[in-house]
């Protein structure tokens, strides 16, 4: 397929090369290269992944923005975490040109979309999607496909308030056991045999007794997903105020300087405040 993608950070960078190791006609564009959104005319899907809500805005819409190059039938495929509202409007403006607009935002780190095996959260036509299938295919393991468009953005949103929630759980409980003096790798197995048991602490805890929070998925961008939930949560007059807390832990980690490092890293925050450092023998 002939396909234009633009964003090449982090994500979009691995995925725009494994579909390029996977046959497709491919063009890139990224905002430091220049300012033109070349590739975009004659693609049959414009793919992006790029920051936030304001970036994909002026991407699709800015002054040298791809609208006014957009064709009938083209399909705008949008791999960025962004608000579902702004999705649905952005949706809207495109159907008048009679292009079809999918969300499909990530999971999976940064390792997944050099592996090719991000899962895709994905919400649009079906149709549509299933013209899509060979690009997910050669980038992705698996597509769950949420509703119409805007959808997948939603689930994203509260896929990530759930990590962030989880994590929050780990880092409190583990400095309250730290200060006990319950020492971590003492309160792991017992997790592990647990009902407490989950996804998130299995990945997570490594790092942490490692005390190794570089990123693999920077605070920054966890930051604005939990601010993107708690818009989308007042826009559907619906109260978090687990997700509001956790908000204010990861605006301080912020001011502390660790924006750039995991979100792993709000747990030096809470052992700041308690005064005790958590560590595994490893960390030693
Ligand atoms: P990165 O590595 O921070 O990359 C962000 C990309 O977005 C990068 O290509 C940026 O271009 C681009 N960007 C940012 N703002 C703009 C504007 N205003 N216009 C055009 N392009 C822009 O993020 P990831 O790859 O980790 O994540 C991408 C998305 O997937 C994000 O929504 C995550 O939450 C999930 P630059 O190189 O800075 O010129």
């Amino acid at each position: 397929m002939r396909v234009a993608f633009l964003g090449l950070g982090i994500m979009g960078r691995p995925m725009a090369s494994n579909l390029v190791k996977a046959g497709h006609e491919v063009t890139v564009w990224n905002r430091t290269a220049g300012k033109d959104v070349e590739g975009a005319r004659g693609a049959e899907v414009i793919w992006l992944c790029v920051s936030d809500t304001k970036a994909v805005e002026s991407i699709l819409f800015g002054p040298q923005g791809v609208h006014e190059s957009l064709a009938e039938g083209q399909i705008i495929l949008d791999s960025s975490t962004i608000a579902p509202s702004a999705t649905r409007r952005f949706a809207e403006r495109v159907a008048a040109k009679g292009v079809q607009y999918v969300d499909a935002p990530v999971t999976g780190s940064k390792i997944a979309a050099e592996a090719g095996t991000l899962i895709f959260i994905v919400g649009g036509d079906e149709a549509a999607i299933e013209r899509l299938k060979p690009l997910f295919a050669a980038t992705g393991k698996k597509i769950f496909r949420m509703g119409e468009t805007g959808k997948g953005e939603a689930a994203k949103l509260v896929m990530n308030l759930q990590i962030a929630l989880i994590y929050e759980g780990f880092a409190e409980a583990l400095t309250l056991a730290t200060k006990l003096g319950v020492d971590a790798e003492t309160l792991l197995p017992l997790i592990e045999a647990s009902m407490v048991r989950s996804g998130v602490v299995d990945y997570k805890a490594p790092f942490v007794l490692k005390r190794d929070f570089s990123a693999n998925f920077p605070l920054r961008l966890m930051l604005k997903d939990i601010r993107l939930a708690l818009e989308a949560a007042k826009e559907a007059r619906v109260k978090l105020p687990g997700l509001e807390t956790v908000e204010e832990i990861y605006d301080m980690a912020a001011e502390d300087g660790h924006e750039d490092l995991d979100y792993a890293a709000t747990l030096t925050l809470l052992e700041k405040w308690a005064g005790v450092e958590v560590k595994g023998a490893s960390a030693a």
